[in-house]
């Protein structure tokens, strides 16, 4: 048990959690992070230093309790296909199940995403025994809507091998687009019925600007890099995302939940640390931005910790950016 987490602090600090998903279930918020270890692997663009093996769910009654460690509820000695490198995951219900959705990499250091369900939402899960036919690459986040039809949203470059897969087959050597290319996308797949496997091949989701090009890959203020995320508001679906290298929260807005998506703005200024990562939740009335950063580890890219701030629209629906260290 820990204190009342307050707005931009870290929400618990007896372990360091990054990613996280918040979702409201049973009407409380819980919280999908990843679980950074402290250990001494090398840091380098292949991710190595993100060495996680497990995860934890956090809960909070409301914005006036102090958060819950739920404690472990997956580990990667349990998941038959899965090696190591647990990265960010995310939660959903449907079938009176909880789903948590989970990238690792497989026995051929091939990023997959597999899941694994739970009668509770605080776990503990029980894997699949394979990850989810056809997927790849990183960051799932899963996204029901009204119609109640679930769509994956997965994909991040470098570590995240998004850009070996250009082909539709892995290539361990393809690099991503020339910087005059557009830039690549997330996937999106909707789910079938079981929650558990793809009803399609995933597809390449495009991001333009207000005249409809594309978004180029030498953008990289704007294009996108990793950490998906969907939420609807006012009838307009928004693609949040991480823009990597220049560390922003940035959005994309669209009518229709497989795009395309127009670029709108930044979210989230950079944050103290190399990765950005968050989810958008409505928790009574009010919506709230879930995030990391590194300062309790004093900068160590590898010991982040989750947070949260009010996150709020103008009248034309455009998002107000956050400064973590100002408001
Ligand atoms: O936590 C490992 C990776 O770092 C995540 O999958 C990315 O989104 C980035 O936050």
């Amino acid at each position: 048990m820990s204190k009342i987490p307050k707005p931009n602090e870290p929400l618990v600090t007896h372990i360091f959690t990054a990613d996280p998903s918040a979702h409201v279930f049973e009407g409380k918020i819980y919280i999908y992070p990843s679980h950074d270890l402290v250990h001494d692997q090398p840091s380098n663009d292949n991710g190595d230093q993100y060495a996680m093996e497990d995860y934890h769910v956090l809960s909070l009654e409301d914005f006036n309790s102090p958060c819950v460690d739920h404690g472990q509820v997956l580990h990667v000695k349990d998941v038959p296909w899965a090696k190591k490198q647990m990265w960010a995951p995310d939660a959903a219900y449907k079938n009176n199940t909880y789903y948590l959705f989970f990238p690792a990499r497989d026995h051929d250091d091939i990023f997959r995403i597999g899941v694994a369900t739970s009668s509770s939402p605080a776990g503990p899960f029980t894997p699949q025994d394979h990850y989810i036919p056809g997927s790849f690459s990183i960051d799932p986040a899963v996204f029901i809507d009204e119609d109640q039809r679930a769509y994956m949203y997965f994909g991040g470059l470098w570590g995240g091998q998004l850009e070996k897969w250009q082909t539709g087959t892995f290539k361990p050597d393809a690099e991503g687009p020339d910087k005059n290319e557009p830039a690549l996308g997330p996937m999106v797949a909707e789910l079938n019925e079981d929650m558990l496997t793809f009803k399609e091949k995933p597809q390449e989701i495009s991001i333009v600007d207000e005249q409809g090009n594309p978004l180029l890959s030498g953008d990289e203020e704007r294009r996108y890099f990793e950490g998906p995320w969907l939420h609807k508001y006012n009838d307009y679906y928004y693609l949040s995302y991480s823009t990597g290298t220049t560390h922003y929260i940035a959005y994309a807005i669209s009518k229709n939940p497989k795009g395309p998506f127009v670029y709108k703005g930044t979210i989230l200024k950079p944050v103290i640390g190399w990765t950005t990562h968050h989810s958008i939740v409505k928790f009574e009335g009010k919506w709230y931005l879930f995030y990391h950063d590194c300062s309790l580890s004093g900068g160590l890219n590898h010991q982040r910790s989750v947070k949260y701030a009010e996150l709020r629209y103008n009248e034309d629906g455009t998002i107000q950016t956050i400064d973590p260290y100002q408001d």
